[in-house]
């Protein structure tokens, strides 16, 4: 019988083949799937999630680890009911207007998900009034903005202003290779994350 620590392994060494055959026996043998994604895939990467915060791992070893976590769930998932999904919070993330870069904002989606949040990723170029459309439309608990460019970082305190002018309520954390602690406060941002792994922490402690 194959055990929930196998399965870790298997996503922590980014084995996608491996990390299907060995959920498919589980579902087989009837291990309760809930237990297969927190205890097996979501256990494996949060190993992963450690490393690559320490230096240990590196961004293609982790995309590997996300990818072979994924194709875990996909197999688990028909087996559990929406509502037994394990869900910690709901992420809004996207890339600012005029930034294409997706990379880091893809990983910390990835991250957030095997953290247990519902992510929807809004792609990349997103403007301040269609973050404000996305908010009124998922209403999600955290919205979380990613910029590469230092001509675009400040598309993040317009939307900042505008979801205020709104009025809506939804904390508003920000990451970015050009984005520091002091820009975050400076415009008025509920918390800044240096990298995937720290940015599913920071929405780990602010919604505790
Ligand atoms: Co561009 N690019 N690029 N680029 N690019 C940079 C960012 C640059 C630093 C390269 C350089 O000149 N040294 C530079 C920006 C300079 C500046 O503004 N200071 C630059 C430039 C200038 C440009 C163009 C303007 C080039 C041109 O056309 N003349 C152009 C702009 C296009 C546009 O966006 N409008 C451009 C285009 C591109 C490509 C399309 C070719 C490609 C992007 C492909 C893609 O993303 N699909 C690209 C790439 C790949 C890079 C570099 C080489 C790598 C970026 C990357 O993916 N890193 C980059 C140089 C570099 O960073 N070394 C560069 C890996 C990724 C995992 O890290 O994205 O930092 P990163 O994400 C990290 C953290 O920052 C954090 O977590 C992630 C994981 O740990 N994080 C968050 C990210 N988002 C977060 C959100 C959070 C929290 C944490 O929310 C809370």
């Amino acid at each position: 019988m194959k055990n929930f620590e196998s399965l870790k392994q298997s996503v922590i060494s980014g084995k996608v083949a491996e990390v299907k055959e060995i959920t498919k026996a589980m579902v087989d043998e009837g291990v309760n799937p809930i237990e297969i994604i927190n205890e097996g895939l979501i256990g494996g990467m949060n190993v992963v999630g450690v490393r690559f915060k320490n230096g240990d791992m590196f961004v293609p070893e982790v995309l590997m680890c996300a990818k072979s976590m994924s194709a875990g769930i996909e197999i688990v998932k028909p087996f559990i009911a929406e509502k037994d999904m394990p869900n910690k919070g709901n992420v809004l993330i996207g890339t600012v207007k005029g930034d294409l870069h997706d990379i880091g904002k893809n990983l910390v989606g990835m991250m957030m998900e095997s953290n247990g949040f519902k992510v929807i990723n809004l792609g990349v170029d997103v403007a301040p009034d269609k973050f404000v459309s996305a908010i009124k439309e998922h209403k999600p608990d955290i919205l979380a903005m990613s910029a590469l460019l230092t001509t675009t970082m400040l598309s993040m305190k317009d939307t900042i202003e505008l979801i205020k002018e709104e009025g809506l309520k939804v904390k508003c954390i920000v990451g970015g290779a050009p984005i520091s602690q002091d820009f975050a406060d400076e415009i008025g941002a509920d918390g800044f994350a240096p990298d995937a792994a720290s940015a599913a922490d920071l929405c780990l402690k602010l919604l505790s």
